[in-house]
């Protein structure tokens, strides 16, 4: 944790009631409700999910089985029981007589918009479905989805719920190394792409980034299914390669949804991790749909007369849970857009809230921030007053951008939910329900319902609330829709979540958090070696490794400087194999950058790079990182570098000598 966090934390004392306008129609009103539901689920954690699951979820067979522990901590949740995840997202709301409801409101980035109600959605899957199942997809195969924002993208991974197929979807911004490394680690059997994207007035070529890929590897794809958007020119590679529009005309949209089991993998997330393989979090069915659900309605307090309005891209698990499945699977309306939020002004996300009268909007702090510093005009041009719930996600919020975006753009009227969680935890875990708790900038309040979070010492005992000490976040019981397994690598599930207390299993976040007199939790940031880049959670290793896979780079480390906009950004310590002398230093920067960003992506460019004889190390050899954040941030080197074994290092890598 950083000194200036904990300050904040410790200053902060701003305390926002809720707006007794918001409370009067609330789902969940009033703190006492709140705390009466947390009771039930405390009292009796089984009978509390289990009633919700009989509630939210239309069960294909009902389950009597609720929560498995018998072989922890490979948890499962209602396993008797049956359903289909993309019949719950919209064959029950048609059934119930909304297939005419608007279910996307979309918005490409050069201007042009789709809409599709429920009904047509549904044909849309439904064909999807069918074109799969002839090319030999079954129940339980894997199919990548690399795909820009369009509602392809969410017809794609609803198809493959329909037919139990398991999904993983990779972000349109990885590259095609990174795109490789992931087909080949689920094994995928078919390839869902579009020519190209279209983001800040560029075209995002990837179809090209699938054909290479595919090109050095990938044995198990038969077949890329190609959406046609940004009309860039592709090549074709023929009995392999189909169009989407094309298959879409020839196929029936009636497809039956294929019951599956309450634990069939639903899909594979990659995130990444402390090491420099990407892990893929692997999500049930039941459980995760269930997370998904609930927190819409008690969050977002999800209604009819809502246009609600997630801006996460498909491809990280925000657009999962907050686009493809929980807002179908309650019945929303929902605005996407394809493109930059500035384009062609800075006003972009302003003028389609105001056009589509969007009434909840959740989106990230570096978002708000970058928004915040192109100035009020921007907002101001735009009539926002029906918005009446505001969300974040992906990384404290600073109470200036809180501040920000509870003023000027929710009008000093609406509160914010400001959500803790993870891709590993499937939905929010800890959020204000917004009708019942009162806000503080900059802490994501308590934990939802039937989440027993808590935050804890080394040996796992709790930290007292109000005592000023920082601790690990853990969740003491297994939620629903949490992860079940890292795809093909229990061990590192194991390893990774579940192993840091020697006598208990608790689920262990990888974030510190401490928790105030009012048991108000306040993140702190990571325990581990991931930096949060725009909200986006990246590995110092990955991104280590594409630096020395360069063949002029010897070692390299890489930490996150704090940054104003996107939180942290990435600095990048290296040592070159030759001499630094021989070098144009400047060309090689620019070349490494392209080498990280064909590596892994634009996500994980590094912002600088500095270049040394040496990097910083113990006498036992280990690379001291908390030094490195320090000449980083470019703050005055306090600690004590005397088990460095060349002192002189540090005025290297200060950029001094
Ligand atoms: C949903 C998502 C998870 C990590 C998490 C934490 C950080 C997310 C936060 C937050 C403070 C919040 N994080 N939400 N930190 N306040 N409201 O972002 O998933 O990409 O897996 O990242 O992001 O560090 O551990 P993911």
């Amino acid at each position: 944790m950083t000194d200036e966090t904990l300050e904040t934390v410790l200053t902060e004392n701003r305390v926002f009631e809720v707006p007794a306008e918001f409370a009067e129609h609330a789902r969940i009103a009033g703190m006492e409700q709140y705390l009466d539901m947390a009771r039930q689920a405390t009292q009796d954690y089984e009978g509390f999910w289990a009633e919700q699951a009989r509630q939210e979820i239309t069960w294909s067979k009902p389950f009597s089985q609720v929560l498995d522990e018998s072989n922890p901590p490979f948890y499962k949740w209602f396993a008797d029981g049956t359903l289909n995840v993309s019949y719950n997202c919209l064959d029950r709301h048609i059934e119930a007589g909304n297939g005419d409801r608007p279910a996307i409101l979309w918005e490409g980035e050069p201007g042009d918009t789709r809409n599709f109600t429920y009904a047509e959605l549904l044909e849309e899957v439904g064909k999807l479905g069918n074109a799969l199942k002839s090319y030999g997809v079954e129940k339980g195969d894997r199919v990548v989805i690399y795909m820009p924002m369009v509602p392809e993208a969410v017809v794609a991974m609803q198809a493959c719920a329909r037919i139990g197929a398991t999904h993983s979807v990779v972000f349109g911004g990885f590259s095609a190394e990174a795109l490789k490394d992931r087909i080949e680690d689920a094994g995928a059997k078919v390839v869902i792409t579009a020519d190209g994207g279209i983001r800040g007035g560029k075209t995002v070529a990837l179809k090209k980034n699938v054909d290479r890929a595919l090109n050095e590897g990938c044995d198990t794809v038969e077949h890329v299914v190609v959406l046609q958007r940004a009309e860039n020119e592709i090549d074709w590679t023929e009995g392999r390669d189909v169009w989407f529009r094309e298959i879409m005309e020839r196929e029936s949209a009636d497809c039956a949804p294929e019951p599956v089991e309450a634990e069939h993998p639903l899909f594979i997330l990659y995130t990444s991790g402390s090491t420099g393989k990407p892990k893929g979090v692997v999500h049930s069915s039941a459980g995760y749909l269930l997370g998904a659900i609930t927190s819409m309605k008690w969050v977002f307090d999800i209604g009819e007369d809502d246009v609600y309005w997630c801006t996460a891209d498909v491809g990280w698990i925000t657009g999962h849970t907050y686009i493809a499945y929980g807002p179908m699977a309650v019945g929303a309306t929902q605005v996407m857009y394809e493109g930059a939020p500035t384009v062609p002004d800075p006003g972009r996300l302003w003028s389609i809230a105001e056009r589509t009268g969007t009434t909840v909007f959740y989106t990230a702090p570096t978002a708000i921030r970058a928004l915040m510093k192109q100035g009020d005009e921007w907002p101001n041009k735009h009539d926002l007053s029906k918005l009446r719930l505001l969300g974040t996600v992906g990384e404290p919020i600073n109470p200036a951008a809180w501040m920000w975006y509870y003023q000027v753009i929710g009008g000093g009227r609406c509160p914010i939910v400001d959500t803790w969680w993870q891709t590993e935890t499937g939905s929010h875990m800890i959020s204000p329900l917004p009708g019942a708790v009162p806000l503080k900038p900059g802490s994501c309040t308590l934990p939802l319902p039937g989440v027993m979070a808590d935050v804890v010492d080394e040996e796992g005992n709790t930290v007292e609330p109000g005592s000023h000490h920082g601790g690990l976040l853990v969740l003491r019981r297994p939620v629903p829709s949490m992860l079940r397994t890292v795809w093909g690598d229990d061990q590192r599930y194991i390893d990774t979540y579940w192993s840091h207390f020697p006598d208990q299993y608790m689920y262990l976040a990888g974030d510190s958090a401490t928790r105030d007199e009012d048991g108000y939790f306040w993140i702190l940031g990571r325990i581990d070696d991931v930096i949060n880049v725009s909200g986006h959670r990246m590995g110092t290793m990955e991104v280590e490794s594409a630096l020395v896979a360069h063949d002029k780079v010897a070692e390299a480390a890489v930490v996150g400087r704090p940054d104003e906009v996107k939180g942290n950004s990435i600095f990048a310590f290296v040592i070159l194999q030759g001499k630094r002398e021989d070098e144009d230093l400047e060309a090689l920067r620019e070349a490494l950058r392209a080498h990280v960003t064909d590596e892994i992506g634009a996500i994980a460019r590094p912002d600088e790079i500095r270049f040394a004889d040496a990097l910083p190390k113990t006498r036992s050899g280990k690379i001291m990182r908390r030094l490195l954040r320090t000449i980083a941030s470019g703050e005055e080197v306090t600690q004590d570098i005397s088990t460095l074994e060349d002192e002189n290092v540090v005025r290297q890598l200060q950029g001094k000598a």
